[in-house]
């Protein structure tokens, strides 16, 4: 029999492992929409629409160059549910000498695929996934020889590894990190050019009916739905990125703007992880902005910094940490997450903002995740494992290998400063800086305590307080004690007592909203 090639649906191109030298006639690709994926966690609905159409079109880009591909759809009335479940019906129609997968991006899968061996009666070859300049192994390498792990030096190797940014030996410009020029607030006025929006097709159409028939409880809004679907949809909206935006990328990139979702961010985050576009080509593309004077260096090298950088960084991580970084909790955080977090009804207008374009778009950028709701999420003391389920949910371009190190290691420190060396807890003061969110607030950014005054003040300091142990011998984050210490009791006691009306204040979130019971 032929070879079978499953095709994950994160895994959409034509220079997939699994593919390169394998001639047509002997191969047959097998791609399926199964009922366990859509529903381990209860997805947004746009992050569904979007996989089953892009994967239903990169089926039929591969059957017209020629490719024999076996699609199960959703709805086949023989659907197994299971990727394990659907390949054992594969054996069964095409009597396959050998399966050959690239391995699973998330450790659910992968532990699933790696059964197969004992599973089926055919040799099973389960390859690297070369779409990541460090592979699995070689992170593993380099974090072995390490007490402490860091971006930044992980970063330098693969500046060095893929030449990117390089002058010889040393790196452009003579640092390796411009972010120094990289945190500027927005100025009154700031206005981004709109991403392009791609209406859908008759592919697409039939995914969101689908959607909205059979996960129509799901968290998420569908309307806006505009995502590239096709690697040359993808390709047209990174061509509008060179062209428009990464010049502004770097400096904007902290910046909020309430209602503008994407200020200066690529927005391509969804077709990178599904394989639609390749991170190193983004990078190369980048270097050429910067070379051809179209881009700031700082610009350039903060972009390519989060792919090579940051991306590969906790993709190494995850596969470091897995399975027990699910349930890490360094820091005892217990409370529920609050019900405003699927239904925006805060009056916190930075939350609620960040949670409409959450709802709407399947989207938030960097800075609204990282310091406004992951902020939150880790001051007010949210249960990590609720706060991995809500980030998983929620946007179009999550998967666990991805979300997972973000969330519990970068902003809730639950694997205790593995990943980074200081919890990112900031009060009002942060946001405000950042963005035009505070002006029209019902509470007040420069109240510190009692009514009205903005929670973010008196949970930072609850927070500090919490975990002064822990956090005094930080050499980042030590020195804040002697601020808290200068304050007096009273002013302490203030600060506790509004921070603790708060938070017994939060409406606890029905769990069915993640998961069905
Ligand atoms: P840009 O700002 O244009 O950045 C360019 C690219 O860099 C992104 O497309 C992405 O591929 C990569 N990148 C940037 N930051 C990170 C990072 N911290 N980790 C990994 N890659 C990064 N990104 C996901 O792809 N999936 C997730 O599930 C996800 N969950 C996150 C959860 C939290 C709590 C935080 C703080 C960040 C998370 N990120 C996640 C990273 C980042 O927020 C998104 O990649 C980014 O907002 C996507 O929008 P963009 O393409 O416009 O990114
Ligand atoms: C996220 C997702 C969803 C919702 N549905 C499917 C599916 O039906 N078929 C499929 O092949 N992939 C799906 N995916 C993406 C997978 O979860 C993703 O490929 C795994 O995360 C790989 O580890
Ligand atoms: Fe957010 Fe506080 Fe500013 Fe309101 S005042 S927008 S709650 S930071």
């Amino acid at each position: 029999g032929p070879v079978l090639v499953p095709i994950l649906g994160d895994q959409l191109t034509r220079t997939l492992a699994s593919l390169s030298g394998r001639t047509k006639d002997d191969t047959v690709v097998l791609m399926t929409e199964v009922w366990d994926e859509a529903t381990y966690v209860k997805h947004h609905k746009q992050k569904i629409a979007l996989i089953f159409s892009a994967m239903r079109h990169f089926a039929a880009e591969l059957r017209d160059a020629g490719w024999s591909v076996d699609y199960v759809a959703l709805d086949d009335s023989e659907n197994a549910g299971s990727f394990t479940g659907e390949v054992a019906r594969a054996i069964e129609r095409h009597d396959p000498r050998a399966i050959h997968i690239v391995e699973a991006g998330e450790w659910r899968v992968q532990q699933a695929i790696e059964e197969w061996p004992d599973k089926f009666d055919c040799e099973v070859e389960i390859l690297s996934d070369d779409r990541f300049v460090c592979s699995i192994a070689e992170f593993r390498d380099w974090a072995e020889d390490r007490d402490t792990l860091r971006m930044e030096f992980f970063y330098r190797e693969m500046r060095r590894k893929t030449g990117l940014l390089m002058d010889g030996d040393k790196p452009e410009g003579g640092e390796w990190n411009y972010d120094s020029e990289n945190r500027k607030p927005p100025k009154e006025g700031l206005e981004a050019p709109l991403r392009p929006i791609f209406e859908p097709d008759d592919i697409t159409r039939d995914c969101i009916d689908l959607v909205e028939e059979r996960f129509g409880d799901h968290f998420g809004s569908l309307e806006n739905f505009g995502w590239p679907v096709t690697r040359d949809q993808a390709e047209e909206a990174a061509d509008a990125f060179f062209a428009e935006r990464i010049k502004c990328f770097g400096p904007y990139q902290d910046a909020m703007i309430h209602g503008q979702d994407d200020l200066f961010h690529s927005m391509l985050s969804t077709s990178i992880n599904l394989g639609l576009l390749d991170p190193l080509e983004l990078c190369q593309r980048a270097e050429k902005a910067y070379k051809e004077d179209n881009a700031p260096l700082n610009s350039v090298e903060g972009f390519i910094r989060q792919l090579i950088g940051w991306r590969e960084y906790v993709r190494g991580f995850y596969w470091l940490h897995m399975p027990h970084l699910q349930r890490a909790n360094a820091l005892n955080a217990q409370r529920s997450l609050p019900e405003f977090f699927w239904t925006g009804e805060t009056d916190m207008r930075c939350l609620a903002d960040c949670i409409r374009s959450t709802r709407a778009n399947a989207h938030a950028h960097h800075i609204q995740r990282l310091m406004v709701l992951g902020n939150f999420c880790l001051i007010a003391g949210i249960s990590p494992r609720e706060v991995q389920d809500w980030y998983l949910v929620i946007y179009a371009d999550a998967y666990e290998w991805v979300e997972l190190p973000n969330v519990a290691a970068m902003i809730l420190y639950a694997d205790g400063g593995k990943l980074a060396s200081k919890p990112y807890a900031a009060s009002g003061n942060y946001i405000n800086k950042m963005s035009n969110y505070c002006s029209d607030c019902a509470y007040s950014v420069s109240k510190k305590t009692g009514e009205g005054a903005c929670p973010f003040n008196s949970l930072y300091w609850h927070f500090m307080e919490r975990h002064r142990d822990r956090l005094e011998s930080n050499h980042r984050v030590g020195r804040i004690y002697s601020n808290w210490d200068r304050m007096g009791e009273d002013k302490q006691k203030a600060y506790l007592g509004t921070a603790e009306d708060f938070l017994g204040s939060l409406e606890p979130a029905d769990k069915g909203w993640a998961r069905a019971d």
